[in-house]
């Protein structure tokens, strides 16, 4: 604290929403605008379909295999996990990460299935905090109406109606709801300057947590 100078880390941004609201678009062009800004930063994603845990992930959502309903969430969670320490590496040597889903979805997807949200949620704790959630705000019907569903598992309208009550209940102080439906280029803006205002906190000095 006093005298000493942090080396200063990356932020761990977050994006999520329904399927269909925008998130790997605006993910790309946020690295994109980062990067620009001559500030270090890395797209990820979640799931994460190169692991061996992800490729079980994939055959599920692709509905090439069936799974029981907790052991996919867990499979899930296990890929956040496996990428844990890599992350905290990466944000304390200075990249910001900008993550397409996280234990939100995890969360909102299993407790639309009708599984306890509190054991949904048990998983997820250790991994690390965002710094920042930026929900894609968008109606399920809306949404649907993008280019349309493809054949992925959770791609149905009535169940995005579920996730969409699901998410509703996770909102924390690290959220902040941005309005989907806008043209691409205005949800781009707004997310530049909510990621800028976090990036400058981050390196100011606000502690990574857990
Ligand atoms: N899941 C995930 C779990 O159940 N548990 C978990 O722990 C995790 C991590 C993963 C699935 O797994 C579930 C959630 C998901 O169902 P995914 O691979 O992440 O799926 O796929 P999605 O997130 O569903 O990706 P989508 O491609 O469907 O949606 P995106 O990324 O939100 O949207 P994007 O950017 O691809 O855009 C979709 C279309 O809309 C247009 C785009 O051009 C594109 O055609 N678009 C807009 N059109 C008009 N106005 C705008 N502002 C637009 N923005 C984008
Ligand atoms: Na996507």
């Amino acid at each position: 604290v006093e005298g000493t100078r942090k080396e200063s880390r990356g932020a761990l941004i977050v994006l999520e929403g329904l399927d269909r609201s925008g998130k790997s678009s605006q993910c790309s062009r946020l690295v994109s605008y980062l990067e620009g800004q001559g500030i270090s930063a890395e797209l990820w994603r979640f799931p994460d379909r190169t692991t061996n845990v992800g490729q079980m992930i994939s055959a599920y959502l692709s509905n090439t295999s069936q799974l029981d309903d907790h052991t996919i969430h867990l499979l899930f969670s296990a890929n956040r996990w496996e990428k844990r320490s890599l992350m905290e590496t990466k944000l304390k040597t200075g990249t910001t990460l900008i993550v397409d889903r996280y234990s939100y979805s995890g969360v909102a997807f299993s407790a639309s299935k009708g599984l306890d949200i509190e054991w949904c949620k048990a998983p997820e704790i250790g991994l690390l905090a965002p710094d920042l959630v930026a929900y894609l705000d968008i109606s399920p019907q809306k949404a649907a109406e993008r280019g349309g569903y493809g054949d992925e598992r959770y791609e149905k309208l009535d169940f995005q109606k579920k996730v969409a009550e699901s998410y509703k209940t996770l909102h924390d102080v690290s959220w902040k709801v941005v309005d989907a439906c806008q043209p691409i280029e205005d949800v781009e803006k707004q997310l530049q300057e909510i990621a800028l205002d976090c990036v400058t906190e981050c390196q100011k000095g606000k502690p990574l947590s857990p």
